[in-house]
């Protein structure tokens, strides 16, 4: 007892104590009032040791005020400071399932409100251990077991404290590193960076990043936009009136398949289909299937995809939109555009965690009504595959909501179970026999491609069923590649090339991906027009019947007779409809003609050369114009006529079922909802899945009727 106390009795020993004491609260409430998502035992223990490095260099800094008493005084500051961070974090995190970044501090966080009061109502009753510590504290020094230490202490032990500090981060952030590499590099949630780092460290990250930000965007001038405005005008492509608003006043239902790649289609593997079902729908004649449509996502992959595919801008050069502009930009978005303009709902769903890619706060922005993520659906043991729930489970609990959204609605379905490094169960393969490839993870690409094919299918009956397939659009898309360049030559074989002949060219041509719009009534057919994600906006504004004119989009249209065959690449490589033009190691064009794959020599065909440049030029001005806009923030001033800048604030992901509850009872006989319309009755039954975590038991299915009464228990 006495060697405690001597110890508590010194100014390291107090500082030690005090650092156990963060320690201790902060491991507590990672486990209790976080769901910071560890999954490997390494994960636990980086969780577990990360409070401790920034406590240690923090706290250190007192030891260097030589009187005793204010040091130990602004140690207690710290540490106070520290704990209300901490609990400031749990009390934001109930409210909004994230975390206190610089702009919530400073009270300008578009999306989310700052610590109001109303944070204090989600305190709760176990709370009382994160502020205990302070009572036991002031009982030490009451009863004088701890005691003030005056001597002076050397420099050099303070300076030692500190250095032990940032070793023992630089440790963490190694573990970390070696866990989750690119940790701060790419940016996926910032959930990541807490569970490897710690609140202090993410905090400090998010203030560099937002002090840059705001640099750059400080730096906006008016001609900005002018240059961006003339862009867009001469950029425009007038819609094509056969198809400009055959959409108008149908359900818009987007499915995002996840790293499916072009590929697949009509692919077979030992004899058979991989995607049997997209198949029959590639060849639909309500289907209007591009087959040079390539993706065009740089670091922030599937939010890259997103970026283009709401915004009509392309994703940043480095990082992911979503992580580092998302969050606060002006946007003019899909879901507000259709909302205002045609009336619509509109909702995202995606088996994964909210915070994903900053998903939570970006689509608020985007003027998104609702945002089921993972919570909103049943998990069971074995729900969930490396990314989230398994594509069948989240699309048929998806029914449920969808069929409460009032009607026109916009509908994004994000699928996850295709992502690397392509997990299956054994009880989810329907019998499908993959390839024998020498890479495992190309032959399970082949096994969750075809179980993706599977789900849409499911979900396609339900469609049908429901009745809700004759007055939706249903447009697909692949996000970006599944099988990375590196694992091309192993592919290669399988799609009968010759593993050794592989190249750059090759590479660039599986940047195809699936983009098909259907609809019951559409003129379809394969459509050999070369385009990328950043077109897919206009295209589907015009089939709505939206006039893009005024909207700032760097695509274009599709189906327009003025759209050109130039699809820019996040690198500046790009692909027209005759040529693929690369960068050699050289940084010089590399030409290759698409037909047959031929390298191309411009020193003796200068016109091939001096189109080419031309063509560069025009690739780096699009990205140039949409990097502008994004990294300056520049929709703050410049609101399209008749539109209505996005208050983030309207939109809230808490209480959704509710929400749904409010808008039918308040429309009363005008709402037109599925459900509604179905006399009250809910549709979830037509939902067949074979997925063996439901089954054939209808009752699995979380009904809305079940829903409503669990609601109502709460
Ligand atoms: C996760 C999912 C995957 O929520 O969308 O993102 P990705 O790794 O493909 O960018
Ligand atoms: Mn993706």
């Amino acid at each position: 007892m006495n060697k405690i106390k001597n110890f508590l009795n010194k100014r390291l020993g107090f500082m030690t104590m005090l650092i156990a004491f963060l320690w201790i609260k902060t491991v507590i409430a990672y486990y209790i009032d976080f769901s910071l998502g560890a999954s490997d035992i390494l994960q636990h223990l980086i969780m577990i040791i990360n409070p401790i490095a920034t406590a240690v260099i923090l706290l250190s800094l007192a030891l260097y005020i030589n009187r005793a008493r204010i040091s130990y005084i602004v140690m207690g500051i710290i540490y106070l400071l520290e704990t209300v961070l901490l609990y400031s974090n749990i009390l934001y995190y109930r409210e909004f399932s994230d975390f206190i970044s610089f702009n919530t501090i400073m009270g300008v966080s578009k999306v989310s409100k700052g610590l109001g009061t109303s944070a204090m109502t989600s305190a709760s009753p176990h709370d009382f251990i994160y502020w205990i510590d302070f009572i036991v504290i002031a009982l030490l020094f009451a009863f004088h077991f701890i005691k003030i230490d005056k001597r002076p202490l050397r420099k050099l032990t303070a300076a030692a404290t500190t250095v032990l500090g940032i070793m023992l981060f630089s440790f963490n952030l190694m573990l970390s590193e070696s866990n989750r590499p690119q940790l701060l590099g790419r940016t996926f949630d910032r959930a990541y960076i807490v569970k490897y780092l710690g609140f202090n460290s993410f905090l400090a990250y998010d203030s560099i990043k937002t002090a840059q930000n705001n640099q750059v965007r400080s730096s906006a001038v008016g001609t900005d936009m002018d240059n961006v405005l003339q862009y867009t005008s001469q950029n425009y492509a007038k819609p094509n009136p056969v198809y400009f608003g055959k959409a108008k006043g149908k359900n818009i239902i987007i499915i995002h398949l996840e790293s499916f790649q072009q590929f697949l289609i009509n692919m077979k593997v030992n004899g058979q289909e991989v995607t049997p079902f997209l198949n029959s729908l590639y060849s639909d004649k309500n289907t209007m299937s591009f087959d040079n449509f390539y993706h065009e996502v740089g670091q922030g992959k599937t939010s890259d995809a997103e970026t283009m595919l709401e915004t009509g801008l392309f994703g940043t050069s480095e990082g992911s939109f979503f992580q580092s502009l998302g969050g606060d930009n002006t946007l003019q978005a899909a879901p507000a555009i259709l909302s205002q303009k045609e009336g619509y709902t509109s909702a995202v769903f995606h088996g994964n965690v909210g915070s994903f890619w900053n998903r939570d706060n970006v689509y608020k922005n985007m003027g998104y009504n609702y945002f089921f993520d993972e919570s909103y659906y049943n998990k069971t043991d074995n729900s969930n595959t490396g990314y989230g729930m398994k594509d069948k489970i989240m699309l048929s609990e998806s029914v449920k909501y969808l069929e409460q959204l009032q009607q026109p609605f916009y509908a994004k379905y994000i699928t996850v179970t295709n992502h690397y490094p392509f997990e299956l169960a054994d009880e989810d393969n329907d019998g499908f026999a993959k390839p024998n490839t020498n890479a495992e993870t190309v032959n399970n690409y082949f096994l969750t491609a075809h179980y993706l094919d599977n789900s849409i299918k499911e979900f396609f009956n339900y469609l049908k069923d429901s009745g809700l397939y004759d007055n939706s659009m249903i447009v697909l898309y692949g996000d970006h590649y599944g099988i990375s360049n590196d694992k091309n030559p192993d592919l290669a074989p399988l799609l009968g090339y010759n593993a050794d002949d592989w190249n750059d060219f090759n590479n660039s041509q599986l940047q195809r991906v699936p983009f098909m719009i259907h609809m019951k009534g559409l003129k379809g057919g394969i459509n050999h027009t070369y385009g990328g994600e950043i077109d897919v906006l206009p295209t589907i504004m015009h089939l709505a019947g939206v006039n893009t004119r005024d909207y700032i989009q760097v695509g274009t249209d599709l189906l327009s007779k003025d759209h050109k065959q130039i699809v820019a690449f996040r690198n500046k490589t790009f692909v027209t409809n005759k040529y693929t033009v690369l960068k050699g190691t050289d940084g010089k064009p590399e030409v290759y003609e698409n037909k047959t794959g031929e390298l191309m020599d411009l020193d003796t065909n200068p016109k091939l050369k001096e189109q080419v440049e031309k063509w560069q030029q025009e690739v780096n001005e699009k990205l140039k114009i949409s990097d502008v806009t994004n990294n300056k923030n520049l929709l703050r001033f410049y609101t399209p006529t008749g539109f209505t800048p996005v208050d983030p604030k309207n939109y809230s992901y808490q209480n959704e079922i509710q929400q749904l509850i409010d808008t039918r009872s308040k429309l009363g006989l005008k709402s037109t909802s599925v459900y509604s319309k179905n006399g009250n009755q809910s549709t979830t039954p037509l939902y067949n899945t074979d997925a063996p975590e439901i089954g054939n038991d209808r009752t699995n299915i979380d009904s809305w009727e079940n829903i409503l009464k669990e609601d109502a228990k709460n």
